[in-house]
């Protein structure tokens, strides 16, 4: 009999043809999840669970587990798995680092330059047949070109983000935990400061932190009052490090140029007040979305199912797994 593997989403077809030959394949054929009592089936009977962000697997999900192996999370973040518990249980846990970095920051540029020049309600004013001759003062912008850019979170994707900023001739501020070394801030032309100095000195801020307890509304009320008015505020990262409601009111009063967000405090619930603001811009969590890059986030999840199938160590252990 060969070994179960559970896959909770749509996965591309590349992947599934690289496992189907080692394993009995489950997968979930459409984009609803699994509900929980699916998840602790699927958790029981397999060998190798391949999950989503919106698949929570928490330690009761864990405990009813039998001869699971791997739980191989589609994506980089994996703030969705009980790590330390699913360690404590021996069971690898892995993600898809190195894959979806410079989709992502492709995205956050997009969404950085949409937000700045008004893309999207430009399109739709002129889509709704509002254009009937060109105005001095219609949809006025502002630039990218030459201004400041805050990264807080320089890991992968951060990084990517920031070394397309040297097109854009920008000064490029960032904060994280650990200092990068200075070879790397060298590369990228990248500044070293305080959260609170970046948040007051960047024109646009863009957020790329993991979610865990020290980041969860970690851009709240203060640090949006420390904000420039005329800035703006990008984030693709995880919807539970920015408080969504003091980012609206901060909005609505004026005291912030904009904001563009692919991710939600309550994903997929947008909050209150926000599809009525023009000066937010809302996407639906599609940072890593190309095809090829989720191809190639599908054949690393695949590979390290894989690997755990054939007892050998996944090669995208997440960080931290078995150290308690
Ligand atoms: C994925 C993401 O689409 O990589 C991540 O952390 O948020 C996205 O790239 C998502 O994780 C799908 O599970």
């Amino acid at each position: 009999m060969k070994p179960i593997v559970t896959v909770t989403n749509l996965f591309p077809d590349v992947a599934l043809e690289k496992l189907a030959p080692h394993c009995d394949l489950r997968i979930n054929q459409t984009e609803t999840p699994p509900t929980r009592a699916e998840l602790m089936r699927a958790a029981a009977e397999s060998l190798a669970l391949v999950t989503y962000l919106s698949d929570r697997i928490d330690q009761e999900v864990i405990e009813s587990a039998g001869k699971l192996k791997i739980i191989a999370n589609y994506g980089a973040g994996y703030n969705n798995i009980d790590v330390a518990h699913a360690g404590k249980r021996g069971i690898w846990v892995t993600n898809t680092p190195g894959v979806l970095h410079e989709t992502t920051a492709d995205l956050t540029w997009a969404m950085i330059l949409a937000v700045a020049r008004r893309i999207v309600p430009a399109d739709a004013y002129t889509r709704a047949g509002k254009f009937k001759g060109w105005g001095a003062k219609m949809f006025l912008g502002a630039d990218v070109y030459g201004k400041t850019l805050g990264v807080v979170g320089c890991g992968e994707i951060g990084r990517a983000v920031a070394r397309r900023a040297a097109g854009f001739n920008m000064r490029v501020l960032y904060h994280q935990r650990n200092r990068l070394p200075e070879k790397v801030e060298r590369e990228l032309n990248l500044e070293f400061v305080p959260l609170d100095d970046l948040l007051a000195q960047s024109d646009y801020v863009s957020l790329h932190v993991p979610l865990t307890e020290k980041t969860r509304h970690l851009v709240g009320e203060r640090e949006l009052a420390l904000m420039k008015p005329a800035a703006f505020l990008i984030h693709t990262g995880r919807g539970k490090v920015v408080d969504d409601a003091a980012l609206v009111e901060a909005l609505r009063g004026g005291r912030l140029a904009g904001a563009a967000l692919d991710v939600y405090e309550n994903e997929p619930e947008l909050s209150a007040g926000m599809v009525e603001l023009e000066n937010l811009l809302l996407l639906p969590h599609i940072g890593s979305a190309s095809t090829e890059t989720r191809d190639r986030m599908a054949k690393l999840a695949a590979d390290n199912v894989l690997d755990a199938l054939a007892g050998r160590t996944p090669r995208s252990l997440v960080p931290g797994w078995g150290h308690p």
